[in-house]
């Protein structure tokens, strides 16, 4: 131990610490200053910078035997508090630059110290600097960080006001489509939310701290587990493994009846085999994390390692063993026929184009917070659950037959108050399970925390998909015929493999009123990381294969390819591949407005082109839709309190994405009726103990399932209240009037008769989707192979902006992973993708500073105030634009990600790009 003397936050103390323990870990740990925070722990992505004697640390890889004597440090608890923010602070809420706000003392802190310096930094400087001290957002695509940078100098050099950088309330008191901000924003900006690893510290004394032994192999039988060694280790309460599950031990993937694929193929604790890398064996309960982590080492698991099939080719081989016995590698089949006859139509069309093995794979996630989460017993004997969950009361019915229980009964789920960000893995449960057995094999609190390693290796990923496509046109382009086959490599689970399988149906082709389709797509078994949900899910590929060969019929036609989507894109009489009708018909709208961009980025790449740097421009078309497939339903709670405040409750979770502006605001456009102003309505949300099921928080359908509910309810206690001269009586009068003060506010997409697709993809599974227009400007470094995206343009459609500040924050993030995934991002290699920076997450320098946002609302007649969502639109096609644009600028077509410098390269100097093939396209099923 060392004795220091340190200066924090203005205040002097004496610490006792161990010499090799992070100045992170004593920050967070002994101090309790719990805003600033550990995402990688690797000095990748500046969560936990501080500021020390002047300079930006970053306090996970500071030892404190680094620390220098009478250091001088500040964290964000020395920069401002809720009720008195620093101009950074305010600029970060002005801007939305914290959506789940994770990153936000770090980069806040990190600010600070250049403001400290340099009062007047340009927009570039801003960025340098955030390059420079990693400091790494996943949500908001840095654009709103440098605004705020800005606007905070701006104020600081006393411009303009704090006035200018607070929420004005419109004469009318209507906070719809305005730049509101979010209700969660000022704890985010000050690090006074709690995260699941700030919880963690405040549990209860006695709480066991988990570990996990997980398997370092991707496939193998297990012989036996052995604990006993293990459980004598100092501080071990207990070694937990399946043996100690009191439920089935299994997660229920809630698989489609024709899915051959065991709906209980994910063993909570392994049993019989390890099924991919990572997977959980069993689980150190122990008073320490490191007495758990040491005593992890002493279990001994025997293994009989088998093949490991890691990808679908591998795994649809003839000579493949059943990764689940008894169950086919190829466990899924989904057709897409709509129309006519293809074969007879692609031999009469003018112009035939096809391509192979169109390829978008492993992306991570990358949220810069880790999995994590608690569980304890309340005192009604129930089990309670924290965690990061975006879809409580499905994941409780997921894992609840595992553990033994009943969801809703004795078993219950609620989200930490602050979540950093999800993207979409958290659609399944992940380590919720394992908490709930340790908790009742123990008795005692448990809390689990993954190290970034951990979240990497041992969390969902975007499933991989291989796509065969080909489209008949007329010569005047317009496509009579699709013709797509294509195998999703899901991982070893189930669960959602024929959802996403589903959505290869949907939207390959989306956009295009294509009036003839023969498709198919298998979902396939392997031994790579599980398939999960991520922002998109199957658009980003569906759309990759689609987008990218309509710039090849647009290039063998000899037609522009804007125009050529313009000619196509849905028009009144047209059915999308689902076969109904889309709800607005908004794309050539969204074209006209790219249109002079497009033109205007067409000219400014010829002019800036050089032999070196090569400039190019792209578009694509994003569509996807709003909704869980077929009915989806939610349900609001709305209740007029005794202090005339109006409590609304939901589970609308929050990755980040602004779901409590969203119900806030949703709910205050018809709440405003009667006089009650946002700040009056209390918000319960996210917690099964209190609040009704709204739905996961995925399938971008919140705004609008959860939205119309809102809408529903609080209509419901609107004209309850109502008195004849128009005027609303108060709580006491409806007390004294037996005027019922709840109600129940319900929705569902019945109402739009939606149905789930049939066995050859044919239905109504939406009744909203979003449309957008992506336009990539793109430079290539012809020596490197490197491409940069020099500039983004998206116009959106996403029907009434019913938050603008959230709405472009979700535009900005979207298309910032898009870049990530066009460019960098890969989860493949397990022994290489296994950091933050390895796995290619955008730095602020990979995002340009350049981008744009168009809207055009088309009102949704089945939106609530007329809104559409937005989460995953970014996200569905902005990869295949810049792809587009990289062939524009050099010639290379890329058509298999992530587009590599080295792939690049190699096309530029004549060579062979490698692929990966199938070679089996139709499998025996
Ligand atoms: N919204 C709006 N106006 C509209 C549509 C939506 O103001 N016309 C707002 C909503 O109020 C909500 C947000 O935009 O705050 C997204 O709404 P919606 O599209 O309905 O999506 P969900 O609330 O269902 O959120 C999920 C969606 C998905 S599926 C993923 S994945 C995702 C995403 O949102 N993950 C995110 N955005 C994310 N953003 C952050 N920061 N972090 C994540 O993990
Ligand atoms: Fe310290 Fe990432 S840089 S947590
Ligand atoms: Fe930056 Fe979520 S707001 S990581």
């Amino acid at each position: 131990m060392l004795k220091k003397r340190v200066n924090i936050n203005g205040a002097s103390m004496t610490l006792v610490a161990d010499p090799e323990t992070a100045l992170a870990d004593v920050l967070r740990g002994q101090l309790h200053l719990t805003g600033t925070k550990i995402g990688c722990g690797k000095a990748q992505c500046g969560a936990c910078s501080v500021i020390m004697n002047g300079k930006v640390i970053l306090s996970c890889v500071t030892k404190m035997k680094k620390v220098p004597d009478d250091a001088i440090i500040t964290t964000i608890e020395g920069i401002g508090t809720p009720t008195n923010l620093h101009a950074l602070q305010l600029a970060w809420v002005k801007h939305g630059a914290a959506q789940c706000g994770f990153c936000a003392s770090g980069f806040i802190v990190s600010a600070k110290a250049l403001l400290d310096e340099n009062l007047n930094p340009t927009r570039e400087e801003v960025r340098t600097w955030f390059q420079k001290h990693k400091n790494v957002c996943r949500c908001t695509g840095y654009k709103p960080q440098v605004d705020a940078v800005m606007d905070a100098a701006r104020l600081m050099r006393g411009e303009i006001t704090v006035a200018d950088l607070s929420f004005q309330m419109p004469a009318d008191g209507k906070i719809l489509g305005t730049d509101y901000p979010r209700p969660s924003a000022v704890g985010k900006v000050t690090g006074t939310i709690d995260y699941g690893a700030d919880f963690g510290l405040k549990m209860p004394p006695g709480t066991l701290q988990l570990k996990l032994v997980q398997a370092q192999v991707s496939h193998a039988k297990i012989l036996s587990i052995d604990t006993s060694e293990a459980e004598k280790m100092p501080g071990v309460y207990k070694v937990v493994t399946h043996k100690d599950v009191k439920g089935k031990n299994r997660v229920n993937g809630l698989n489609f009846p024709n899915n051959k694929g065991d709906s209980y193929d994910r063993p909570i604790l392994c049993d019989e085999k390890v099924f991919q890398y990572g997977d959980a064996i069993a689980i150190v309960c122990a008073d320490t994390e490191a007495h758990a982590q040491a005593a992890v080492e002493k279990v001994n698991v025997e293994l009989e390692v088998l093949p490991a099939y890691m990808s679908a080719p591998a795994a649809m081989e003839p000579d493949a063993i059943e990764i689940h016995p008894g169950t086919p590698n190829v466990y899924f089949k989904q057709e897409n026929i709509k129309g006519e006859d293809t074969a007879p139509l692609m031999e009469k069309a003018d112009v035939v184009v096809s391509m192979e093995d169109l390829f978008v794979g492993r992306q991570p996630h990358l949220p810069i917070e880790p999995d994590v989460a608690a569980a304890y017993y309340d005192d009604n004997g129930n089990l309670q659950i924290l965690s990061k969950s975006i879809g409580l009361d499905i994941h409780a019915l997921m894992i609840g037959e595992g553990l033994g229980l009943e969801a809703g009964k004795n078993l219950f789920l609620s989200q930490f108050s602050g979540v950093g960000g999800t993207f979409g893995y958290k659609f399944s449960p992940t380590i919720e399970a394992l908490v709930g057995v340790a908790c009742m094999a123990t008795g005692r609190p448990v809390f689990l925390n993954f190290n970034y390693y951990q979240q990497i290796t041992y969390t969902g990923k975007r499933s991989p998909f291989f796509m065969d496509v080909k489209f008949g046109a007329n010569k005047d382009g317009k496509i009579i015929a699709l013709e797509h086959n294509y195998a999703v490599d899901h991982g070893p689970y189930s669960e959602f493999g024929d959802l996403l399988t589903l959505r290869g149906a949907q939207f390959i082709g989306a956009g295009y009123g294509i009036p003839n389709i023969k498709g198919v797509g298998y979902t396939v078994c392997t031994n790579h990381g599980w398939g999960s949900a991520f922002r998109g899910y199957g658009s980003p590929q569906s759309l990759f294969a689609s987008e990218t060969l309509i710039d090849v019929l647009a290039e063998k036609l000899g037609m522009d390819p804007l125009e050529l989507r313009y000619i196509n894109a849905y028009r009144p009489g047209d059915t999308n591949p689902s076969g109904h009708d889309p709800e607005v018909y908004s794309l050539p709208a969204l074209i006209d407005a790219i249109r002079p961009k497009y033109q205007a980025a067409l000219e400014k790449a010829k002019a800036l082109s050089t032999p070196e740097k090569k400039r190019g421009v792209g578009v694509s078309v994003g569509v996807y839709g709003c909704g869980l497939d077929g009915v989806d339903s939610a349900e609001v709670w709305v209740e007029l309190l005794a202090d005339g405040r109006v409590q609304v409750s939901t589970n609308w979770q929050d990755h980040g994405q602004g779901a409590d502006m969203g119900l806030l605001a949703t709910s205050h456009e018809v709440l405003r009726q009667m006089g009650i102003k946002p700040e009056q309505i209390k918000l319960v949300m996210n917690d099964m103990n209190l609040a009704p099921a709204g739905g996961p928080a995925g399938g971008s359908r919140s705004q609008v399932v959860i939205g119309n509910s809102a809408v529903n309810g609080c209509e419901q206690l609107v004209n309850a209240l109502k008195k004849d001269d128009g005027t609303y009586m108060t709580y006491d009068e409806a007390v004294t009037k037996g005027i019922p003060l709840k109600y129940v506010g319900k929705w569902s997409t019945a109402a739009d008769n939606c149905t789930a697709c049939d066995e050859k993809g044919q239905g109504k599974p939406f009744a909203i989707y979003m449309y957008g227009v992506f336009l990539a400007e793109v430079e290539v470094d012809t020596k490197t192979g490197k491409a940069q995206v020099a500039g983004m343009t998206m116009a959106a459609d996403v029907g009434e902006v019913i938050n603008k500040t959230v709405v472009d924050g979700q535009i900005y993030g979207g298309l910032a992973q898009g870049i990530g995934l066009a460019l960098t991002e890969d989860f493949e290699d397990l022994k290489k993708h296994t950091s933050m920076a390895a796995c290619g997450i955008p730095y602020v320098k990979d995002v340009p500073d350049n981008i744009e946002i168009i809207y055009v609302n088309h009102q949704r007649k089945h939106g609530p105030h007329g809104a559409s969502g937005v989460g995953e639109l970014p996200l569905t096609s902005p990869h295949a634009a810049i792809c587009n644009a990289i062939y524009n600028a050099c010639g290379v077509r890329i058509t298999q990600l992530p587009a590599l410098p080295k792939k690049i390269l190699a096309g530029l100097q004549g060579k062979e790009i490698p692929v990966v093939k199938r070679p089996i396209k139709n499998p025996a099923y």
